[in-house]
């Protein structure tokens, strides 16, 4: 029987494996991280582990919002874990910044603790989008089922915002106001908006809160990056016998890794300086071209490449037509949107380079991210990811058809999942599906009923150009897959058409 990982067995590793280099049992917890997916194990998680060697109590509490799998899995483990880098040269790393785990059903009040705790200096949220519970205008969503019950019982709240609020009234009773509250989520502007959402939220249970808020604590916005498939049971074999011990639940990622953080603190911090995170008074321009060149192209990917039979990022790319269409967004819709204004230090961030390189890593072999993961919430990432870009192009009278093509796709992707009877991993998956069924799954009458989602498209969703552009490259769309059916041609040999059109000037612009 094969001994679990554990501070107990980590003397059996081999010496290619890097181990914590600091006293796991001495070094205490300084950081509360809401939201321990695989994404912060990959990536913050990496970064504090390095910044550990540099001293420190900068362990990392970790709280689950809703489930308790990941305590379950890496309990028995001392909450220890493999990072594998998956690359030309790959590395594993025994990760042990996670010192305690916690869920909010059976842990309330040691989370609570943690979060008042004087030595607690820092709080990171990876919620995802839709964990912010902000409104199309990017505001927080006092009609939201958790937020409407948190301010009902702002004792027990079930948001990541109502928690924060409650923390940082005991923390005000207390006198301490040396905590940074960090979002590390793909969200435009995701610290201002994370202490919108808290401001707000204050201000309706108790004004001189929000004020205190307001003025002694800071929300620096960041730009975060790293590809992180999921972990599949062939992953966790491999690294078992590699580890030639356990691991109930390893983590892996491409070895790019890029974290840029607003250097706005109200107190100290992990020497994260010393171990490549980049700090910086101007993180929106990284933030934008990074929201827009990767998460834009890969929710587009997604829709279309599993519109097309597509599995994971890698085969989509090697799909001639879908990589065209890819480069062809980046060079004509994408990176013109995206003007390098900022004169802090980013004159030589070159975009094109920048996109080509995003290109180069979707074509990592070593990595198997599944488009089904990444086309998870999409009314939630497509606000940003591909929105943002078509208000900007609209506004320069530039191009919008392949932006128009991947919302087209998503409009088909809900469709064949409501027609299906599968669930959508969206916070909307029951009205969507409830919609695409009130058409009979008529494509061209679901388009129009999704467009019209204010709370989705905003003014999007009355605007003629936008709307009558997807329901062209629906039309389009719908028309290659009948292609290739009648075609019975290999999925490989997509039909080169799904940029017809796709350079047109744009007609009719507002
Ligand atoms: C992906 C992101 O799943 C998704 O939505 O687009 O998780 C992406 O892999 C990361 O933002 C890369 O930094």
């Amino acid at each position: 029987m094969t001994k679990p990982l554990s501070i107990a067995t980590l003397p059996l590793l081999s010496e290619s494996v890097s181990k914590p280099n600091y006293d796991l049992n001495a070094t205490g917890c300084g950081i509360v991280h809401i939201g321990p997916g695989a994404f912060h194990r990959a990536h913050q998680a990496y970064y504090t582990e390095k910044a550990l060697a540099y001293g420190g109590d900068w362990r990392i509490h970790g709280v689950s919002m809703r489930s308790a799998s990941l305590k379950d899995a890496l309990g028995p483990q001392d909450n220890l874990y493999a990072l594998c880098i998956v690359d030309n040269e790959p590395e594993t790393h025994i990760i042990g910044a996670i010192k305690t785990l916690s869920t909010l059903a059976n842990d309330r009040e040691d989370i609570v603790a943690a979060l008042v705790n004087k030595q607690t200096k820092i709080v990171t949220l990876t919620v995802t989008e839709k964990g912010y519970c902000l409104n199309a205008q990017g505001h927080l969503d006092t009609d939201h089922p958790d937020i409407k019950a948190d301010l009902v019982t702002p004792e027990t709240p079930v948001s990541a915002v109502g928690l924060i609020v409650q923390a940082l009234a005991q923390r005000k009773q207390a006198g301490y106001a040396d905590i940074t509250i960090i979002s590390c989520d793909n969200v435009s502007d995701n610290g201002k908006k994370l202490q919108k959402a808290v401001s707000e939220f204050a201000n309706k249970t108790d004004e001189s809160l929000g004020q205190w808020i307001s003025e002694n604590i800071a929300f620096p916005c960041t730009m975060v990056d790293s590809i992180t498939p999921a972990t599949e049971d062939s992953f966790k074999a491999n690294v078992a016998t590699e580890l030639g011990l356990t691991d109930n639940w390893p983590i892996q990622r491409e070895s790019f890794t890029q974290w840029v953080v607003e250097d706005n603190f109200s107190g100290p911090r992990p020497a994260w300086d010393k171990v490549g995170v980049t700090f910086t008074h101007n993180v929106s321009f990284f933030e934008k071209a990074k929201l827009r060149i990767l998460n834009g192209t890969h929710s587009t990917l997604a829709y279309i490449g599993l519109l097309l039979g597509k599995e994971t990022v890698y085969e989509a790319m090697r799909t001639p037509a879908i990589k065209q269409l890819i480069q062809t967004m980046l060079k004509e819709e994408i990176v013109p949107s995206l003007v390098n204004d900022d004169t802090e230090g980013n004159n030589d961030f070159d975009l094109n380079v920048y996109a080509q390189d995003i290109v180069k890593r979707y074509e990592n072999r070593h990595i198997r991210h599944l488009l089904s993961q990444i086309a998870w919430d999409g009314s939630q990432k497509i606000p940003f990811r591909i929105l943002d870009t078509v208000r900007d192009n609209l506004k320069a009278k530039r191009n919008i058809d392949l932006l128009c093509t991947a919302v087209a796709a998503w409009c088909l992707f809900v469709n064949n999942k409501a027609r299906l009877d599968e669930t959508i991993t969206d916070p909307l998956d029951e009205a969507l599906r409830a919609t695409a069924k009130s058409v009979n799954f008529q494509p061209d009458a679901l388009t129009k009923k999704l467009l019209s989602l204010d709370t989705m498209f905003a003014e999007l969703s009355v605007n003629n150009t936008f709307k009558e552009k997807v329901r062209e490259k629906v039309e389009l769309l719908l028309n290659i897959l009948s292609q290739i059916n009648n075609d019975n041609s290999e999925q490989e040999s997509v039909p080169n058409r799904l940029m017809e059109n796709s350079l047109d000037p744009l007609k009719g612009t507002v």
